[in-house]
């Protein structure tokens, strides 16, 4: 409802909204380029699942076409230091996972955390998204669900042996996903998307996620919080 609401206020061809549509939308085009070179990177890792692994990093690229169409049709440039910036730490902690072949850790970062973020980002965003945006998100969130369980279900058929790397690579993780939402808030706010919005949409998605994988409550209540006081 409040959405609702803020949505009758903006003005897409205002300098305040493409200013800030400058930052999240590169946000989203350097995710969407990013998650195209993580899941060729997991391809390599996961030979059995290759094909399966180089279609997903082709919807990605896909994607992030998608948004860089929506930059243009609001006449905006993306700053795309900003977002590079952005997604630096996450970006290195996926880098390091690979090269030490922690496929695990991988999977946590792209298919879990990052599809999990853009699930809550791109369902947020969507009822207050102008027309064409809308349009190409709503295609997006489609995807970013098969993305999503992708990592689920190897996850859940490799759970017992993965469980404690993924506690780790959780706890390394997650309070950067907090970090980050912090650094866009504001942001965000000016395209009308809640904080509060954002934070429980993940929540949901990165609980489901993990219960699908078989944590139990008190584990997933300890992992999903990790890092957001602070
Ligand atoms: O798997 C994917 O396609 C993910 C890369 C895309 C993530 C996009 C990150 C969205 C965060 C936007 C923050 C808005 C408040
Ligand atoms: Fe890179
Ligand atoms: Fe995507
Ligand atoms: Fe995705």
């Amino acid at each position: 409802m409040v959405q609702m609401a803020a949505s009758l206020e903006l003005n897409f061809t205002s300098e305040i909204y493409k200013d800030a549509y400058s930052r999240i939308d590169a946000i989203v085009i350097e995710g969407e380029q990013e998650a195209h070179e993580n899941y060729i990177t997991l391809s390599g890792l996961l030979p059995d699942f290759q094909d399966d692994l180089v279609k997903l990093s082709k919807m990605e690229l896909r994607h992030k076409k998608g948004f860089e169409a929506c930059a243009r049709n609001l006449e905006v440039t993306p700053d795309l230091g900003f977002a590079k910036e952005f997604f630096a730490q996450l970006h290195d902690n996926f880098q390091v996972a690979a090269a030490a072949g922690n496929i695990v850790t991988c999977l946590l970062i792209q298919s879990l955390i990052i599809e999990c973020f853009a699930i809550a980002a791109y369902n947020i965003y969507i009822p207050v998204a102008d027309e064409f945006a809308k349009k190409i998100t709503e295609a997006v969130v489609k995807d970013e669900y098969m993305h999503l369980n992708f990592g689920e279900v190897w996850l859940q058929d490799n759970f017992e042996a993965s469980k404690v790397e993924l506690q780790t690579a959780n706890r390394q993780n997650l309070p950067l996903v907090w970090k980050m939402l912090n650094n866009v808030a504001k942001d965000a706010k000016v395209l009308g998307m809640e904080k509060d919005a954002l934070v429980e949409d993940f929540m949901i998605a990165y609980g489901e996620a993990l219960s699908n994988i078989g944590f139990n409550t008190g584990e997933i209540m300890r992992m999903s919080a990790y890092g957001l006081m602070g």
